[in-house]
């Protein structure tokens, strides 16, 4: 299990005097077994304790192993990230290590040598494929949930087995065991993608599975997004009606000797003990059968062979959809056990595991065979009974059979995952003992990179609640909710939520996959779809493709915040067509005039003034919303177009931008320098967009403040408004009123959730009424990651700890002390190595301590009312200054210790953060 803990590789406790370069990295994989580039890019950290450093130069050695490795000679330049492969193209299966050393600035003597990373290449071509796509030659219900099938066959192996791999897929999702054992920790997989554009395999090491003598390798497989329940519009089959699995066993002896297992029709399908499965609904396990349903090896299975049917090769599968993946699989990361046992008001039984969650639950059960256990899982309590609305069709509930074994049985279920934090049981025999149950958290297995921390525990709640809304939500795609019948790829909760994400984990090569997914479907014309993988066009309410601000501007913010976070010009690279498609798309739809009047889009999505049951009526127009997106997504486009050297295109979108801006000037910005209507979120993307001029800065953030006091320093934003909303104020002097509005108690607010005992990020400021009973919207998750983007403005902000160049080259620590805090840190592991920032504030005396990982600078800019940086290399700095009056706690320094003298004029320096703009 991996620990949901920072993992910063290089720092020690002390760091060397020396550079000490860490094994290399490839293209954004953690693990690089069964990768899918022939050519995959380098990079390196280095860790030292030498102060101001920066690479001059590197060396890189590759060969089969470490005993045999080339150089590749020295090239001259201080990249350390993404550096290009210097040998020749890997081929299917090639394995190669790979150790890197490096020139500094402190003299002309080489590092020594990074420890040796290996990286193995995947099946890079369709017809390494001689393994065939086999299903079960049944018939199968449907419109129903089906038992899982079990494929499996048993083969000879002659002698020691010196390595082995196997690559695997399926229509569904599968797990592979091999002599009894599970393959790997993945769960879920495939995973989930656009399935007939890119359906990914994974290569597992299974060298330590075979032995001399009969083998039995097979496949148990379910519905998953496949085939079984998917989508808010309670459809089945989105990708066919049947499922299958593929998988090739390819075993080497000592002598280099390959043999290969591939899947076929000699394979043999049988039904094991999952009598159904589904993402949504739960999964039904019958243990008196768990041994049911496999090729027998003779003497370890005790199942009999009678029930099990020859398999079929599916027609027409074509090998050439199988992709390697980009990023980690989704496993398990972290247990929880039970924190209270209750009853409720009817009778029943509750498990309360303390955070909302998703996963599922293990446990160990003595009882009588037969005996059904049943969980079903809630993110809420409603009048002390489990909250089962918010989940809609969704059922969530598992039910486990017992063998009835005397010594105890223990059951997870494998092919469904659940948000919850309350599970009901019902059906236990005996007296329930809560150390019999486990939560397990499940998610894609991200490395975890950034943390915040400040003296406001409400704060450090409310930041907490992001991580665990990402944790829910980042299952293989990024998903707007865990529970109710969607767990969809929402474009626009993606899109706002992305750099909060980039900080709190590594996503790049998460974020490759959706990406790649979202251009499939896209194509190279017409907007990108509203979920990515699509599945909710062509019924009603949602025509094929519509144009819709802020969701269709994924195409273009996605990419460009993970080019800002990462230095990675790939990602600008593959989308641009994608960009380029969803502008001209957006521009048409704004017809001639570059005007958009008609029609629907979801606007300010969930401003808390609409209506429940109408998200979209919010009180800034849709119309506004889109004209502002359109010329800011497109000014992005135009720079990410010059990044490309695609001169004429950036030039072209540049244009397209500066029309929008112009229609949305003279549309909504009076003469007064007021935005009519006058909202926080007309306020916020005119200011953070770029749609204002500089000298208009001053008074549309003054208008903003008082927007934001006249609306009682509550959220009067929805999923447009509310991530801009904090920037916008802080970025023209207005810091007060951005703490006020992210310290606010009363709903909406971030924290009023916190005050309701929230462990994650709700759909609504409101999910639940003060009262305790559950909003009556349609729409009302516990888990949804998209508003707790302001932990970017947080992380940025509130700590202080911003990128100033693609990839963290250049860091911008430019805290902004304010709202009662004595002391913020934040901590990220950059694509560089670890930036931390740490302030105090005693009184008026603020003190700061930076760390700026190896090869990257940091300009400081500190809260004294100045407007100039200070630029530092990489080691630790420590400054202090003396802050103005407005940044001290009102509780700390009496009013009259100040001169008033010290108050700075409202905006520092009017700069904004590079995150937004381009
Ligand atoms: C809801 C989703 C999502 C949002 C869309 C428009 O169904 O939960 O958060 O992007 O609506």
């Amino acid at each position: 299990m991996t620990p949901n803990t920072l993992r910063f590789p290089l720092q020690g406790a002390a760091l060397p005097l020396a550079a000490v370069p860490s094994a290399p990295r490839f293209e954004h994989h953690e693990e690089p077994l069964g990768i899918g580039e022939d050519r995959p890019r380098l990079s390196w950290q280095v860790a030292t304790g030498l102060p101001d450093w920066v690479q001059t130069a590197y060396e890189l050695e590759l060969g089969p192993d470490e005993a045999s490795l080339t150089s590749y000679g020295r090239t001259e330049t201080r990249e350390q990230l993404l550096q290009p492969w210097p040998a020749p193209p890997l081929e299917s299966r090639q394995r190669v290590a790979v150790r890197v050393r490096v020139w500094g600035n402190a003299g002309d003597v080489p590092s020594e040598w990074s420890p040796v990373a290996y990286v193995e290449a995947g099946l890079l071509t369709a017809s390494d494929w001689q393994a065939a796509m086999i299903r079960p030659a049944w018939d199968e219900a449907s419109d129903a949930n089906e038992p899982a099938a079990r494929l499996s066959r048993t083969f000879e192996v002659a002698g020691p087995v010196a390595s082995a791999r196997l690559y695997a897929s399926a229509h569904g999702v599968y797990v592979a065991h091999i002599n009894g054992r599970r393959v790997g920790r993945d769960i879920l997989t495939p995973g989930w993608t656009s399935y007939h554009h890119r359906l990914r395999y994974q290569s597992y090491d299974v060298t330590e599975y075979l032995r001399p003598g009969t083998n039995v390798i097979g496949l148990e497989f379910a519905d998953g997004w496949w085939r079984g329940n998917l989508g808010f519009q309670e459809k089945r089959n989105t990708y066919g009606n049947r499922t299958a699995v593929i998988a090739q066993l390819e075993m080497t002896d000592a002598g280099g000797a390959v043999s290969v297992i591939g899947s076929d029709a000699s394979w043999l399908a049988g039904r094991g003990p999952v009598l159904s499965a589904d993402l949504y609904d739960g999964e039904t396990f019958d243990a008196r059968l768990v041994n049911r349903g496999w090729a027998e090896t003779g003497a370890d299975t005790g199942a009999g062979t009678d029930t099990l049917q020859p398999a079929v090769v599916v027609d027409g599968f074509d090998p050439a959809v199988l992709a390697a993946p980009d990023g980690p699989p989704v496993r398990a990361t972290e247990e929880l056990p039970v924190k209270a046992v209750l009853g409720t008001p009817s009778g029943k039984t509750i498990l309360d595991f303390g955070q909302n969650l998703v996963g599922r639950v293990r446990f160990t059960v003595i009882g009588a065979a037969g005996t059904e256990v049943v969980l079903r899982h809630a993110e809420v309590l409603e009048h002390g009974e489990l909250g089962v609305r918010p989940l809609r069709v969704a059922k969530q509930t598992d039910c486990y059979i017992l063998r009835g074994d005397s010594d105890g049985e223990t059951w997870e279920p494998e092919f469904t995952i659940h948000g919850f934090r309350y599970v009901e049981v019902s059906g236990w025999p005996g007296e329930l003992d809560p150390e019999a149950f486990t939560a397990v958290v499940i998610h894609s297995d991200l490395v975890r990179t950034g943390t915040f921390e400040c003296s406001d525990p409400m704060l450090n709640q409310l930041h907490s609640n992001v991580v665990w809304g990402m944790r829910g939500n980042f299952v293989d795609v990024p998903t707007d909710c865990p529970q109710r019948n969607e767990r969809l790829g929402w474009t626009g909760d993606f899109q706002i939520f992305a750099a909060t994400a980039s900080f709190l984990y590594r996503i790049p090569g998460f974020t490759t996959s959706w990406l790649k997914d979202l251009a499939a479907e896209q194509g190279t014309d017409g907007p990108p779809p509203l979920v990515v993988p699509e599945v909710v066009a062509e019924k009603p309410p949602f025509p094929d493709r519509p144009v819709m601000a802020a969701w269709g501007d994924a195409a273009v913010l996605v990419p460009w915040v993970l080019y800002q976070r990462t230095g990675d010009l790939e990602f600008l690279r593959r989308q641009l067509p994608g960009m380029v498609a969803w502008l001209e798309a957006a521009a048409r739809a704004a017809g001639p005039e570059m005007q958009f009047e008609h029609g629907f889009q979801f606007g300010d999505w969930l401003d808390p003034a609409a209506p429940p049951d109408s998200p979209g009526d919010a009180r800034t127009p849709w119309q506004l919303v889109a004209q502002a997106y359109l010329a800011y997504s497109a000014a992005v486009a135009g720079e990410a177009a010059g990044l490309l050297g695609q001169d004429t295109e950036a030039e072209r979108l540049r244009g397209l931008s500066a029309r929008s801006r112009a229609v949305f000037r003279k549309r909504y910005l009076h003469d007064d320098g007021r935005l009519l209507p006058s909202t926080q979120t007309a306020y916020a993307v005119a200011l953070r967009f770029g749609l204002l001029e500089p000298a208009e800065h001053p008074a549309a953030g003054a208008r903003l403040a008082e927007t934001v006091e006249t609306d009682g320093y509550r959220i009067a934003t929805g999923f447009v408004g509310t991530p801009l909303v904090c920037d916008a104020l802080s970025d023209e002097g207005y810091t007060t009123e951005a703490y006020r509005l992210l310290l606010q108690t009363e709903c909406p607010s971030w924290l009023y959730p916190v005050t309701m005992g929230a462990t994650t990020i709700w759909e609504r400021w409101d999910s639940m009424l003060p009262d305790g009973s559950i909003n009556a919207g349609e729409m009302t998750s516990f888990n949804h990651y998209a508003l707790g983007a302001v932990a970017d403005w947080m992380h940025r902000s509130v700590a202080g700890l911003a990128p100033a160049e693609p990839g963290y080259r250049k860091l911008s620590i430019r805290p902004k002390p304010g709202g009662g805090l004595s002391w913020a840190a934040a901590r990220h592991e950059t694509p560089y190595g670890e930036a931390a920032v740490r302030w105090e504030l005693a009184g008026r005396e603020f003190s700061l301590a930076v760390t700026v990982p190896a090869g990257c600078t940091a300009a400081v800019y500190l809260p004294d009312g100045g407007t100039t940086g200070v630029e530092v290399g990489s080691g630790s700095h420590s400054f202090s200054c003396t802050v103005p009056l407005d940044a001290v706690p009102s509780d700390a320094v009496p009013s009259d210790a100040v001169p008033a003298d010290a108050v700075p004029s409202a905006t520092a320096d009017g700069a904004r953060e590079p995150v937004f703009l381009p």
